[in-house]
């Protein structure tokens, strides 16, 4: 089932749902009630978010609505929650703060949302129209801080507006490239004082709504011309590879991909966005290709001929030097979002399209052509690929007695313990690193992660708002400890709100992965990365917040502690697992450096050297 609301799936086509009845007389309602009432009916069961001064009357009309607001405890929280949200579920996550510092704590989670292609709705106040541009007491120019980090945004000027630019909203965050729009709310449009600020309710049909934005037409369907000539290049390919971004995801086309993938045995990579879109012990599978991905994912794309590139973008973490990338390649590449196609690598074939439905197009294209019969002989490219899984796997050492846990034995327990749909949210450091190799993705949408902005503080939150979003789901945050320290206060609201996330902090007593860079690239002079060990006491501060909370330091507690965790279902757990600071992440294809020069682990300072 596709959970995207669309065009056309109109909630409000009963006039039980709100619609004005034909005939009946108009209803009159104020611009607070329509806020909510609009949400209602563009499906929203949840908003994250915090009231204040300007949104005081869009909260009135919340205590009469059957959404159910989750109160947080810092703005930043209740956009990540809205991200994990969308993320875990397909549906846009909504969250609604006030105006000025409310509206400036959440541009984060909008700048992640963007660089991540999350739907997501943001409303925040606004002061009153008459004294927008004055200074006022809490005003910011929301829309010109947001507008770089919003696929649209907009202060809306009437309160009649209100049902249509929701809507637009809605439609704007869902289809095409998918992004996180926000409606910029003046006070006085939803103040039942101001007789202005009450009209005739009117819910705008899907005519309206598609009519009122004539330059947005995303293109959808393929071109069939270019459809036909990647379906040729894919057949005759001696080394292709499939390279599936997070746009596969967000297309919901994970089962074409697995039957494109299936009828021609071509080997997969999945990037940091699209880890699940492909399952992980699938034997088409390769795992993460870029800077800290497996050899085989790297060298595959380095010595394809054809990178099959779906929904993804070739960022910087996946090529390494551009001009040593993949160099044999020619490229077939498919975006629902044409300035992607050329932005960073020329593409033989470009297709604008949704990923679903291009790849079923591609689909019936290859078997038109003669399927797997009329395809090249590509048996010597897939066992060079498996001689280089075998060759190099992901490997660490096991801690000898008395040492501190390895960070990557922690996840591997964490991983055979979990229920197999777990859900797993990362925060962003050598922690997401591991958490995205050790762990085995058998299904789409059971990680979650900051993945182009790179933004610590993003996993609690975030795996608040999926398990909100997905309640029957064990969601494991997977956290560093510097990461922790930037947004563990939602551990309050989890608590409160008796959200049971679980939490795993990785503590390294450094902020590892900047660590990490200085030990490998500037002489092991390390500048302001440690953090401490035990200030603060994880387990008191978690306790502190209403979590159930334990302490981890040797491996045969490991076990024991997960199971423990995975019994408590009816509040926040934290585990505090006392790694080893010294571990790094590899492989590893430093920074500047081509992907040939991979280290593939920390005995070996040299490059592998990439066998032609
Ligand atoms: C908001 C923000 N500030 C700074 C950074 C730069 N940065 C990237 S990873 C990292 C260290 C993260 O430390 P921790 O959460 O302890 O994770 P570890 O790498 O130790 O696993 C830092 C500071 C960032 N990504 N985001
Ligand atoms: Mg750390």
């Amino acid at each position: 089932m596709d959970p995207t609301p669309h065009l056309g799936d109109d909630p409000a086509a009963t006039p039980a749902d709100g619609s004005s009845t034909v005939g009946a007389a108009p209803e009159r309602i104020n611009g607070g009630q329509a806020l909510i009432r609009s949400l209602e009916l563009e499906g929203t069961d949840t908003i994250f978010g915090l009231p204040g001064g300007a949104i005081l009357p869009v909260y009135d009309p919340i205590l009469d609505s059957p959404i159910r607001h989750i109160l947080v405890r810092h703005e930043q929280g209740a956009g990540h929650m809205a991200e994990g949200y969308a993320h875990a579920t397909g549906r846009p996550g909504v969250a609604m703060v006030t105006s000025g510092p409310a509206a400036t704590n959440i541009v984060t989670p909008l700048a992640d949302a963007y660089m991540d292609s999350v739907p997501m709705i943001c409303i925040t106040g606004q002061v009153a129209t008459a004294s927008l541009g004055t200074d006022a007491f809490q005003e910011a120019d929301t829309v010109g801080i947001t507008r770089s980090v919003t696929k649209h945004n907009e202060l809306v000027t009437s309160a009649a507006d209100i049902p249509l630019k929701v809507r637009q909203a809605f439609h704007l965050a869902t289809t095409g490239r998918p992004g996180p729009v926000l409606l910029d709310i003046p006070k006085d449009i939803v103040d039942p004082n101001n007789p202005d600020a009450w009209f005739d309710w009117v819910w705008p049909t899907d005519d309206e709504v598609r009519a009122s934005l004539p330059g947005y037409r995303p293109t959808t369907t393929g071109h069939p011309r270019k459809v036909r000539e990647a379906a040729e290049m894919i057949l005759a390919a001696e080394r292709p590879v499939l390279y599936v971004g997070g746009g596969v995801l967000k297309a919901r086309a994970a089962e074409s991909l697995r039957e494109l993938a299936e009828l021609l045995d071509i080997p997969v990579v999945t990037t940091l966005m699209a880890r699940g879109a492909f399952p992980d012990d699938h034997p088409l599978c390769l795992g993460m290709p870029g800077m800290h991905g497996n050899y085989t994912a790297v060298t595959a794309m380095q010595r394809s001929d054809l990178l099959i590139a779906l929904g993804s973008r070739f960022d910087d973490r996946v090529t390494g030097k551009l001009a040593e990338f993949a160099p044999l390649a020619k490229v077939i590449h498919v975006d629902i979002d044409p300035a992607e196609l050329g932005k960073v690598r020329n593409a033989n074939v470009p297709i604008v399209g949704d990923c679903r439905q291009v790849i079923d197009a591609i689909l019936a294209d290859l078997i038109h052509l003669g399927g797997a019969d009329a395809a090249t002989d590509i048996t010597a490219w897939r066992s060079t690929v498996s001689g280089w899984q075998e060759k190099y796997p992901l490997a660490y050492d096991q801690s000898e007695p008395g040492e501190l846990l390895k960070p990557q034995y922690v996840l591997e327990q964490l991983r055979d313990l979990s229920p197999e749909d777990t859900i797993v949210v990362s925060g962003v450091g050598q922690h997401q690193m591991w958490a995205s190799q050790f762990w085995t993705f058998r299904h789409p949408y059971t990680w979650i992660n900051s993945g182009g902005l790179g933004t610590m503080g993003f996993s609690v939150p975030a795996a608040i708002g999926a398990k909100v979003g997905m309640p029957d789901r064990t969601v494991w945050s997977v956290d560093g400890d510097g990461c922790f320290q930037m947004t563990a206060q939602e551990l309050v609201t989890a608590a409160t709100e008796r959200i049971p996330v679980k939490v795993a902090i990785l503590n390294n007593a450094y902020l590892g992965m900047v660590r990490q860079w200085q030990e490998m690239f500037y002489e092991e002079r390390y500048s302001e990365v440690y953090l401490s060990p035990d200030l603060p006491d994880y387990v008191k501060w978690a306790e502190a917040m209403g979590c159930v909370a334990f302490r981890v330091e040797s491996p045969e507690e490991v076990a024991p502690t997960i199971r423990k965790a995975n019994e408590i279902d009816d509040r926040p757990v934290v585990i505090e697992f006392r790694t080893d600071s010294s571990e790094k992440v590899f492989p590893m294809v430093p920074s500047g450096k081509g992907n040939d020069e991979i280290v593939v682990s920390q005995d070996s300072d040299e490059a592998e050297g990439i066998t032609q």
